[in-house]
């Protein structure tokens, strides 16, 4: 089948980071990709009628409304694309698969476990009616790590036995800054933890192949009040003069935990707002007894190789370039050498979703894998809480 055969009309719900990335991801994916059906950009949703009109224009969307309800219960679209804050992932997801429309929700799947159960739970009816849903964790198709997981399977990092993971970012190091629905427990679930240590809790077991079994955590909230914003989206906000309402940081500000691993591995992970310097800094390491592998989301298009195979005399680590045709998806875009970047990982992962949905498999990672990955967090926060005793994560079903 070629392109244009079949039309997936989607939904997007809001429009701020998330929504702008994945409308990226959207606009282009079909114009990179041959793929089995064509996205048209339908309808966009935003709470607020002049905010979501210049959206929808400056996104490239066909329309906007300002409910949610209206865009699901439409029967002019297929797929319903998530980005809103997790408190509103559950309720949104459970009425779209209930409407039979396709899902794809931005990470963490949730704010609680037990939303994250329901979510599942309606994602595993809605499949018996073809009805499809993913979670986006975009990482997982940089190409590198694509190319890092293949390496895993592929037995040339022999048996692993550390994993490194790090995501450090600074943008709230200053107190002044205000307090963004990011920073607020019943909005975001949790603080760096579920924000961007979900993403290096996905990323390492997606690499790995396993799955984090116990953890011994802390974690710190170091700036307790702050600011109210008079205006946020995304990650940037602003306050009213110097004399703004405060209010109380309920997520933590970083998160840190050491973790085993189900095929043996141990594991170390740190996931920070407060490491000044670092803007959008993931790293992960994988030691195995063959070899070791590190990515570094900053040089993106690379991944630092060690293969103790080869001679004494030319050990060392080698830098890869991932950028030939032969990589992951790289032959849809440039010649040879010719670098992508961060959000090449979104029409990534709009190729795989869309090629799923009109082949009708189940695109990953699943909302079962997205679960797994909340019940680590539920993990490391109750090991935290209890002054980083031992905290076994629960299995996915119970
Ligand atoms: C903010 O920390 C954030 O936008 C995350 O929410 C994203 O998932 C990450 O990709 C970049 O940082």
């Amino acid at each position: 089948m070629s392109t244009n055969d079949k039309e997936l009309r989607v939904g997007m719900v809001g429009y701020a980071f998330m929504g702008a990335a994945h409308s990226q991801a959207w606009r282009t994916v079909n114009r990179v990709f041959d793929l089995p059906a064509r996205a048209r950009m339908a309808l966009i949703c935003g709470r607020d009628t002049a905010k979501v009109a210049d959206a929808a224009d400056r996104l490239g969307w066909d329309a906007y409304t300002t409910d949610w309800r209206d865009l699901i219960n439409r029967d002019d679209i297929d797929v319903v694309d998530i980005c809103t804050p997790g408190d509103s992932h559950a309720e949104i997801a459970l009425a779209a698969l209930a409407a039979g429309k396709h899902v794809l929700c931005e990470k963490p799947l949730a704010n609680t476990v037990e939303e994250a159960r329901a979510m599942t739970a309606a994602a595993d009816t809605a499949r018996a009616a073809g009805v499809r849903s993913m979670c986006g964790f975009n990482y997982r198709r940089v190409p590198a790590v694509t190319m890092m997981r293949q390496l895993v399977a592929d037995g040339r990092l022999g048996v692993i036995r550390h994993v490194r993971a790090t995501y450090l970012q600074d943008w709230i190091v200053d107190p002044q800054f205000p307090l963004v629905w990011r920073l607020q427990k019943d909005r975001a679930g949790s603080g760096a933890l579920g924000d961007i240590g979900a993403h290096i809790i996905d990323l390492t077991q997606y690499v790995t192949g396993q799955r984090i079994s116990g953890v011994s955590a802390v974690t710190e909230t170091f700036v307790k009040e702050r600011p109210l914003p008079a205006e946020s989206s995304g990650l940037a906000a602003t306050v009213d003069g110097q004399t703004a309402p405060t209010g109380t940081v309920t997520v933590d500000d970083a998160a840190v935990f050491v973790a085993r691993l189900d095929g043996g591995a141990l594991a170390t992970y740190e996931a920070s707002r407060f490491a000044t310097g670092r803007k959008n800094a993931l790293r992960v390491e994988i030691n195995g007894s063959l070899g070791s592998v590190v990515f570094d989301l900053e040089r993106l298009n690379e991944l630092e190789f060690y293969d103790a195979t080869r001679p004494t005399t030319e050990q060392g680590f080698s830098r890869i370039l991932v950028t030939e045709g032969e990589h992951p998806y790289m032959s849809a875009w440039w010649p040879p050498g010719h670098i992508i970047g961060y959000e090449h990982s979104f029409t990534h992962e709009m190729r795989d979703f869309i090629e799923a949905v009109a082949t009708g498999v189940d695109p990953t990672p699943s909302f079962a894998d997205a679960l797994q990955v909340q019940l680590v967090l539920d993990a490391v926060a109750r090991s935290a809480e209890l002054g980083s005793s031992w905290a076994e994560v629960e299995p996915t079903l119970t």
